[in-house]
């Protein structure tokens, strides 16, 4: 039976080929393919964001290659800062709620 950790890359690997497949080359994600990567599987992400410019800024920060299109290696790569970013938020919240709890 797979570990979280391996059902976590598995998921990763399924996500991007749901989307990837969808118009043009099958192992990129074009513009739109993200765009509904994003809405769809990051909802609450772009919500906090509340930019509308944001999925335009990710998809020209991502595409390394410049070709327009974001790959698998360029997908994991959001994958992995949006998680560091997420991990940063969890130890500042923890941090605020030992010391408040302390008090
Ligand atoms: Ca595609």
């Amino acid at each position: 039976m797979p570990s979280d950790l391996e059902r976590a890359m598995e998921t990763l690997i399924m996500v991007f080929h749901r989307y990837a497949g969808k118009e043009g080359s099958d192992v990129s994600l074009s513009r739109k393919e993200l765009k509904q990567l994003m809405e769809t599987e990051l909802s609450s992400f772009l919500k906090s964001q509340k930019d509308p410019a944001a999925v335009d800024r990710i998809m020209k920060d991502l595409d390394a290659t410049g070709d327009g299109e974001v790959n698998f290696e360029e997908f994991v790569s959001l994958v992995v800062g949006l998680s560091i970013a997420c991990e940063q938020l969890l130890q500042k919240h923890k941090h605020q709620w030992v010391s408040k709890s302390n008090k």
